[in-house]
């Protein structure tokens, strides 16, 4: 039978008040930690329909060893990077895999399911109005001031790419007008720190700057749960 997954079962508390009769009138509940949600080991569900936790914390998902077949918990809705709100890598039975996202969310209620098993193999997140919600990942971009000259004899662009809150692997695209001029991933920066990226140009990106006074460039950074960042500058 499938119940309400609270941490801190009846039967817990009921034991907690016999153990430490002290500790209940010792002020407000604990804020529910870090929630696992585990798939059944016959195919295909989650154990719970319903899992709580507290903001800013990551949630765990689980297959347990014997389950027969592979699962993932991802977000039925989308994220302000375009991909799932939350989600954790599919893993095969007897592993664990974080369930990334769940750490900006506020509070409120949260569907999700196994992408592998549909709709049939979902169940719900609902975080709690405790604890506080960790800052979704921003970053800005600018590309820095430089002459086309300068770029054609390189062949490299520079951007001047700050983090607003801490961010582990910025993806940097750059455009030559509608052209894909350069591209460069996986770029780590802390939290308030900024770094020059030299982004190489690809031969459309050579070739898109190789003639005329003036190149219209455009840059987009994206960075994973959190909104993309975009940038323009008409070099000379
Ligand atoms: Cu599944």
């Amino acid at each position: 039978m499938k119940t309400r997954g609270g941490v801190f079962g009846v039967g817990m508390v009921a034991g907690l008040i016999l153990l430490f009769p002290g500790a209940v009138s010792a002020g407000p509940a604990p804020p529910p930690p870090a929630v696992t949600i585990t798939a059944d080991d016959s195919c295909c569900e989650f154990d719970l329909d319903f899992y709580e936790q507290s903001r800013g914390e990551v949630a765990t998902f689980e297959n347990p060893a014997g389950a027969d077949a592979p699962h993932n918990v991802v977000s039925t809705v989308r994220g302000p990077d375009g991909g799932p709100l939350f989600r954790s890598e599919t893993i095969a039975a007897g592993s664990t895999s974080p369930v990334e996202g769940t750490q900006y969310l506020d509070d409120g209620l949260y569907p999700f399911y196994c992408t592998l098993h549909g709709s049939g193999m979902s169940g719900e997140l609902e975080i709690s109005p405790l604890g506080v919600a960790l800052p979704r990942p921003a970053v800005k971009a600018v590309i820095a001031p430089q002459s086309l000259r300068g770029i054609r004899r390189s062949g490299i662009v520079r951007v001047s790419l700050r983090a607003v809150t801490g961010s582990p692997a910025v993806n940097l695209e750059l455009k030559s007008g509608p052209l894909a001029a350069a591209y460069a991933g996986g770029i780590k920066l802390g939290s308030g720190s900024t770094r020059v990226v030299s982004l190489r140009l690809n031969r459309a990106g050579r070739k898109a700057v190789s003639k005329g006074r003036q190149a219209v460039l455009s840059v987009r950074a994206s960075v994973a749960f959190g909104s993309p960042a975009s940038a323009k500058r008409t070099v000379r």
